[in-house]
């Protein structure tokens, strides 16, 4: 990785020193740790002699990519992209077809990276993802990120719908030592946002980061929530959000991002963050959120305490892999 890709990282993150990333790397290695132990392993095996090439080596590995969690046809796609690129570079063992199967795998998870984040005051974040995916753990995470940056944060509690859901985030808030807007269990959404824009104007936070439901009652929408909170927002800051954050569970597997899919549109999804990495041995899911979603990943979460969370970086990721 390059110093300044490490020094710099990207958007409105603020500097990461040699050591933060060095931790962030040995921390998503870690929670790789079960896949490591499971399918990956069983790869890194199979693509670990001087054999050559053989079909059965590519059927292998497709039933492997499959069992984790990578999906069929991100699987069929890695297959013959890697096939591909074996024979135009003229690769005979499958030791070196390895570096194929990874480079292929780090453009995958690369294709709709790049994207500029403005950075502009106060960076509007708002955080989306099916209930109990890990959004209000994220923003507690990312709050302490940013604070630890010396970024001003303003947090809005945006769920109103589950009970203490308020509480939940206030109190992950005094650890990250963050002031919060909240109206508390019953308000409306849209409302508390509103509220916030307010304390933002007042306050003038660096970040503002927006909490949500996950779930509302059956005669509500959360679809419909969801875009009337963007729409309060842009009418006030109308470049704002200027990221929508969506929170994807690695543990809930292909139908977790067959669940995800349905807030591309009403939320405007800019970015993924991937939780429980720590918590999956198929960590292949990655794979599938990046070809699906078509949004770059920006984060994982490799844990439950405040400090689990990592800037997701391909090259680290799919080292990890296969270390
Ligand atoms: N192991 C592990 N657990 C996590 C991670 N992120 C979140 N969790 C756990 O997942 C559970 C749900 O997290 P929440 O942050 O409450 O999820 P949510 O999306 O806000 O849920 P709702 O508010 O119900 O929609 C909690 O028990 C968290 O501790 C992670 O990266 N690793
Ligand atoms: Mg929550």
């Amino acid at each position: 990785m390059s110093i300044f890709k490490r020094m710099f990282g990207r958007g409105q993150d603020a500097p990461r020193s040699e050591e933060e990333a060095a931790e962030e790397e040995r921390q998503v290695a870690q929670s790789l740790e079960k896949s490591r132990q499971g399918v990956f392993g069983r790869i890194a095996q199979m693509f670990r002699s001087d054999d050559p090439i053989s079909d059965e080596l590519w059927d292998e590995l497709e039933e492997a990519l499959i069992q984790a969690d990578v999906g069929l046809e991100t699987t069929l796609y890695l297959v013959n992209r890697t096939k591909d690129r074996c024979n135009r570079y003229g690769t005979k063992s499958a030791r070196e077809a390895r570096d194929m199967l990874k480079a292929e795998m780090i453009s995958v998870l690369q294709e709709h990276a790049g994207k500029h984040v403005p950075t502009v005051k106060p960076f509007v974040v708002l955080v989306v993802g099916v209930n109990g995916a890990g959004k209000t753990t994220l923003i507690a995470k990312l709050a302490n990120r940013y604070r630890r940056f010396g970024k001003q944060v303003l947090l809005a509690a945006g769920d109103t719908f589950r009970a203490a859901a308020t509480e939940q985030l206030e109190t992950w808030a005094e650890r990250a030592g963050v002031p919060v807007v909240a109206m508390g269990q019953g308000a409306d959404a849209a409302a508390v946002v509103y509220k916030a824009l307010d304390a933002a104007e007042e306050q003038q936070p660096d970040v503002l980061i927006i909490d949500t439901a996950g779930r509302l009652h059956a005669k509500f929408n959360l679809m419909q929530e969801l875009e009337k909170m963007k729409n309060i927002i842009q009418r006030r800051l109308p470049d704002a959000p200027h990221e929508v954050l969506l929170v994807i569970d690695a543990t809930t597997g292909q139908n977790g991002v067959l669940q995800a899919k349905a807030f591309l549109k009403s939320a405007a999804v800019t970015d993924v963050a991937v939780t429980k990495m720590d918590g999956t041995a198929k960590g292949g899911i990655a794979f599938a959120i990046a070809q699906d979603i078509q949004r770059p990943i920006r984060y994982i979460g490799t844990g439950e305490k405040i400090d689990d969370l990592a800037m997701f970086d391909s090259q680290v990721f799919v080292d990890a892999l296969f270390a």
